[in-house]
């Protein structure tokens, strides 16, 4: 006979959080979001480390190099997505751990033959009012001089003016050679009152451009996640067919922590992948996904250093709808987390846990934090931003992005799915589909963090650890859902929209 489970599976739409004390030193200043995303023994610390609990999806409409950087600027992690070859997504890992905080590569550049026109067009297609001159117009030729809006004027100047007649030359340009650093860079910058500072190689071939504003944004994030050698810390998806081929070009790239992307991670396949990985390479990888006791302590013995959770929970996820698996998201990670925190009493070994899709609302995430996940994973959410790789549209009035699922033909990540058998997608998982557009991601991000660490004080805890230990959760009734949202009022326009 069929096992059956005693209770129904739950969301975290189904709980809330019960206050605590607040103590007067309990204020959102005072809250720390750090968190461990690899294993660890009892009184050490993780190799690696979040300073926000936050992770995007492994997938193609949310993590390339760009939100990759954008969310390590933040303090988070994102995992690049790993439905696509090879070389290519190497060369992603390797653009985040090539982008050094403040330097930018040089975006806008130009000959000395191009004119006045081309520097207006160029203008106008990228917004920058800086571009480089360089011998053959790369990013990285030999640098032969600046062009700004202040080297000319639209109402004197002919168009046809060549660039090498107004640009102001190398020989009087203030630059900063390669290896200095950033704060040496801005010295220059304030010395000389400029907005953008080349840095040049020993053959006078431009490496970086550094700008003022950039400096004070990079002031801005005391969050930022950097390795030892100060480049943004990167994730990366991998599959259980290929990893052969692809763990060793993700970690000549530079990548710092590898999870094994599947929407179910109970196979042995993902144990033959976590054994190569742990015999040939010292890079920390997580496994996943799961959803019971059983699929967690799985992992953890075949080496894994973080687990996933979560199986069809996810925004444009139809994998129960199709298959007829999976289970709630709260009560997924409720029964791994207690099993996680037996291993951790029994071995002295903590196994942090990512609680993966059906973040809907931000307070998901403290519920999350708060049943005991290390971190989360989130697709829809970052979907939203400027930063994520796809399509921004128009469609009736709003603005919207693309965002579809790695299980949809779109992507067409068969690995992701597969169970043995033919190579191929038989049928979808996934849906293609729009989120609303949101805008950039540091300001949503921080609206977001600034819910957590204020409910974080309301439950009386400074750190999650705290909140873990200290939070009590209750189920909710259907009628007392209503309850928590507006009601029995008639709401303006203006209370109609956002979260
Ligand atoms: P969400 O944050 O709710 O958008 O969920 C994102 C998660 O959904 C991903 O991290 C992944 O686990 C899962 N996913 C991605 N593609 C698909 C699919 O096509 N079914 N599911």
């Amino acid at each position: 006979m069929a096992y059956y489970y005693k209770e129904p599976s739950r969301t975290f739409s189904e709980f809330l959080l019960v206050p605590n004390l607040t103590t007067k030193d309990c204020h959102p200043g005072n809250v720390s979001l750090k968190t461990p995303i690899v294993k660890f023994k009892r009184g050490e610390q993780p190799s690696v480390s979040l300073n926000i609990p936050f992770s995007s999806a492994v997938m193609q409409a949310v993590s390339d190099h760009n939100m990759a950087v954008a969310l390590a600027r933040c303090g988070g992690i994102s995992f690049i997505f790993g439905s696509q070859p090879v070389e290519e997504q190497a060369a992603m890992v390797r653009k985040v751990k090539g982008h050094k905080a403040g330097f930018v590569v040089s975006r806008s550049n130009l000959t000395p033959d191009h004119t006045l026109r081309d520097v207006l067009d160029l203008k106008q297609r990228t917004g920058h009012s800086t571009a480089a001159v360089t011998d053959d117009g790369t990013p990285t030729g030999k640098l032969l001089g600046i062009v700004t809006s202040r080297d000319y004027r639209t109402s004197r100047d002919p168009l046809d003016k060549p660039v090498r007649d107004f640009m102001t030359p190398f020989s009087s340009l203030i630059y900063g050679k390669s290896g200095i650093t950033l704060s040496e860079a801005n010295d220059l910058i304030w010395e000389h009152k400029l907005n953008c500072l080349p840095i040049v190689n020993e053959r006078q071939h431009l490496d970086y451009l550094v700008f003022r504003k950039d400096y004070d944004a990079h002031k801005e994030n005391p969050y930022e996640l950097l390795d030892a050698n100060k480049s943004y810390i990167v994730g990366a998806g991998i599959n259980t067919k290929d990893y052969e081929e692809r763990v060793p070009a993700l970690v000549a790239a530079g990548v710092d922590v590898l999870v094994i992307d599947s929407s179910d991670g109970y196979t042995e396949y993902q144990r033959e992948t976590l054994q190569y990985v742990k015999s040939n390479f010292g890079v920390p990888i997580g496994a996943g996904n799961v959803v019971d006791r059983e699929g967690f302590l799985y992992l953890v013995e075949s080496g894994a250093d973080f687990v996933k959770v979560g199986i069809g929970g996810g925004s444009i996820c139809i994998t129960r709808e199709q298959k007829g698996i999976g289970r709630g998201q709260a009560s997924a990670l409720i029964e791994v987390v207690e099993a996680r925190d037996e291993y951790y009493a029994e071995t002295g070994i903590y196994i942090p846990i990512c609680s993966d899709g059906g973040i809907v609302h931000d307070y998901h995430i403290t519920l999350a934090l708060a049943m005991g996940a290390d971190f989360v994973m989130m697709g829809r959410y970052f979907a939203r931003f400027d930063e994520s790789p796809t399509r921004k549209l128009k469609v009736g009035n709003n603005f919207v992005k693309e965002f579809w699922g790695e299980g949809s033909n779109r992507a067409r990540n068969w690995q992701r799915y597969d169970t043995g058998g033919k190579q191929t997608l038989l049928f979808e998982e996934g849906v293609d589909s729009y989120v609303p557009y949101a805008g950039g991601l540091q300001e949503n991000l921080d609206k977001t963090i600034g819910k957590i660490k204020s409910t974080m004080c309301n439950c009386g805890a400074l750190t999650i650890e705290e909140l873990q230990r200290k939070a009590r959760i209750t189920l909710v009734s259907a009628t007392s859902i209503v309850e928590g949202g507006a009601h029995d009022v008639i709401l303006k326009e203006s209370s109609l929209s956002g979260e």
